[in-house]
């Protein structure tokens, strides 16, 4: 079997992210993994430029082919400079979002067509895809209510439920399709408990390391 090396992490806004991947992290580096910790869009000195003009409100009626273009721009150069360098080493990636997101924001948020993502996909990625994708799967109002009272919102985060309802779709529909790369975990409950269910996939994984 594939031993498994890059672990992305997707969810809604407010499923637990950020509050997570410290927990993962530190979990897999219990283990003896030697584990790189990025995010997307960012990562990269050029991808967190990109993140300001996506995320910020400098940028109001950007177009939707803009955007994506701009998740993949940032997202070649993270591959380049962060994601392969670290797979070529030996090393474990674990990616706040990557190319599922996009699926879900640009493609069931926006309406993009899948097969033109699929393209973009293709040509900055190659063959490159994650081992394993843990999706924190909430309601949208309760994750909503979760980053509203954190932070003010971002370009995203303006947008209505109905757009977060859609993205939440196309997440669901892929762990479906692919059973064998997700990990579906409910982030509506406490944290203890989320954490609890993140035990039982690094346990998984690190069974599957041995
Ligand atoms: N995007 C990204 C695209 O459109 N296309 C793409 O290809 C990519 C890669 C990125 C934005 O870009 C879009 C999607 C996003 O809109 P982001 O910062 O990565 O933005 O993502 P956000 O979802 O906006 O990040 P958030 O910080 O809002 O969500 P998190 O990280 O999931 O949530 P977190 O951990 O910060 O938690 C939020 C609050 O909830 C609490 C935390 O303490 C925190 O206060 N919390 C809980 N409270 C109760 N119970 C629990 N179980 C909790 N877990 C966390």
């Amino acid at each position: 079997m594939k031993k498994t090396r890059f672990i992305t992490l997707e969810g809604s806004e407010g499923a637990g992210k950020s509050t997570n991947m410290d927990y993962i992290q530190k979990g897999l580096r219990a283990q003896g993994i030697d584990i790189v910790t990025t995010r997307e869009p960012g990562g990269t000195p050029i991808g967190e430029d990109i993140r300001q003009l996506l995320l910020g409100h400098k940028h109001t009626g950007m177009s939707d082919d803009t955007e994506l273009l701009l998740m993949f721009a940032a997202r070649a150069e993270h591959l380049d400079k962060v994601i392969r360098p670290a797979l070529e080493k030996g090393q474990w990636v674990l990616c706040d979002r990557f190319t599922d997101a996009t699926y879900a924001y640009q493609g069931g948020g926006r309406g993009i067509a899948s097969d033109r993502i699929a393209t973009l996909e293709n040509w900055t990625q190659a063959e490159l895809r994650p081992d394993l994708t843990i999706y924190l799967d909430v309601p949208i109002e309760t994750g909503r209510q979760r980053a509203g009272d954190r932070s003010a919102p971002d370009r995203f985060e303006k947008e209505q439920n109905a757009f977060f309802n859609k993205a939440r779709k196309v997440y669901l529909d892929r762990a479906e399709q692919e059973p064998a790369r997700f990990r579906v975990i409910d982030a509506s409950t406490s944290l203890d408990q989320v954490q609890v269910y993140l035990d039982e996939v690094l346990q998984e994984l690190v069974s599957k390391k041995r």
